[in-house]
């Protein structure tokens, strides 16, 4: 899709940072989609969707987990602020006709990555997580490896987005473990 009818599209469902953030994620989404030789465009547009669903309203996004089929109920034990990505996925399908389901996959799964994640989903789920505007603590470490070791970057993200959680007194998604255990047994 056209980048700028993209944004277009997005941009009424962000607040103002929400949308310089994902300008930002986009940079560095492709960015990245160039270096690791993927497909540069597909990384562009998830990047541009990828919070589509950020501020949905809360009631809403429990009605389609609770109704669809491809949401899993469990989400709605965890942290409403998981919600946006999966829910993000099935809305940018339905509202906007993405249907690309690679695209999809990047979206679905950029808040908690999972196991045997795709190379678009590292890339995205990254970028999210490094992009110029965030200052999460040990950043430093992870900005360096995204060209030299995309499973070590991502490895380090859910790392500390883990060690963030259980500062937080927290409950883990399931998938972010599999995310964790899954980089750890690429990158050891
Ligand atoms: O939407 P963004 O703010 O750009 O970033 P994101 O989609 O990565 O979501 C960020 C939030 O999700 C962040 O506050 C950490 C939280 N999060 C990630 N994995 C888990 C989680 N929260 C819980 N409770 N459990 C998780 O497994
Ligand atoms: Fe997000
Ligand atoms: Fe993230
Ligand atoms: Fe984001």
């Amino acid at each position: 899709m056209d980048k700028e009818k993209a944004l277009a599209i997005v941009k009424p469902f962000l607040t103002d940072a929400r949308y310089e953030h994902t300008k930002r994620v986009v940079d560095t989404a492709v960015e990245l989609a160039a270096f690791y030789e993927e497909d540069t465009a597909k990384a562009e547009t998830a990047a541009i969707f990828h919070d589509y669903a950020k501020y949905r309203d809360l009631m809403e996004m429990e009605a389609l987990i609770k109704n669809e089929q491809s949401l899993p109920s469990e989400l709605l034990v965890h942290h409403s602020e998981l919600w946006h990505a999966p829910v993000g996925a099935l809305l940018v399908e339905r509202e906007v006709g993405i249907g690309d389901p690679e695209i999809l996959s990047a979206i679905r799964w950029h808040t908690t990555g999972k196991a045997d994640m795709s190379r678009l989903d590292k890339i995205i789920f990254l970028a999210d997580y490094i992009e110029p505007g965030r200052d999460f603590p040990g950043i430093e470490k992870v900005r360096p490896q995204a060209k030299v070791n995309l499973d070590l970057a991502c490895f380090l993200s859910s790392k500390n987005t883990i060690n963030f959680l259980l500062s937080k007194n927290q409950p883990i998604y399931p998938d972010t473990i599999f995310a964790y255990n899954d980089l750890f047994l690429k990158v050891k």
